[in-house]
């Protein structure tokens, strides 16, 4: 039941960064939904969505998040960017990071098992041995999404950084 709810609560987020459900969106017109690698993701911003993100993965409010709700909502998260083909970052509803076509479909039941697998191996790897993450050992690890696709290391991603930091949120390796 726990899990199920977990996995909810993931989906729910996950729908308000994909914006793939009529309603979460309203706001956005014509030439947002034209401007596809347009714009600026600042860290701030990253920052700012794995801090909202803890909110909603912590379903015990035990201000920690275990290896069940970490490799949960990795999974969830890379499956409903890749069945919306493009990333939204909550609160930046102006911005809308289009997946690569090839990168664009839901998970197979094998990347599931694999994604699921990898990211235990990265929640333990950044747990240190602890059993949980502290929410800043949370957004540190979520912010090294946004590190591994900031190539020049400004703090800003643009341009080709912004389709390489969905493909990382998907979990996709062309
Ligand atoms: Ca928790
Ligand atoms: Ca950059």
């Amino acid at each position: 039941m726990k899990r199920f709810a977990l996995i909810m609560s993931a989906a729910v987020i996950t729908v308000l960064c994909a914006g793939g459900v009529a309603g979460t969106i309203s706001q956005t017109n014509a030439s947002e939904a034209s401007s596809t690698q347009a714009g600026t993701l600042r860290l701030q911003d990253a920052w700012n969505s794995a801090e909202a993100l803890f909110e909603r993965i912590d379903l015990n409010e035990d201000r920690r998040i275990d290896v069940d709700e970490f490799a949960a909502q990795t999974v969830v998260l890379a499956d409903m960017v890749r069945s919306a083909g493009a990333l939204r970052i909550a609160e930046r509803d102006d911005l809308r990071i289009d997946l690569p076509e090839a990168g664009a479909a839901p998970l197979t039941p094998a990347e599931r098992i694999s994604l699921d697998a990898i990211a235990r191996d990265a929640f333990y790897a950044a747990a240190e041995g602890e059993g949980s993450l502290t929410p800043e050992s949370w957004i540190a690890l979520k912010l090294r999404d946004f590190a591994s696709a900031d190539f020049d290391a400004d703090g800003e991603l643009k341009g080709r950084e912004l389709p390489a930091y969905a493909l990382r949120i998907a979990r996709y390796e062309p």
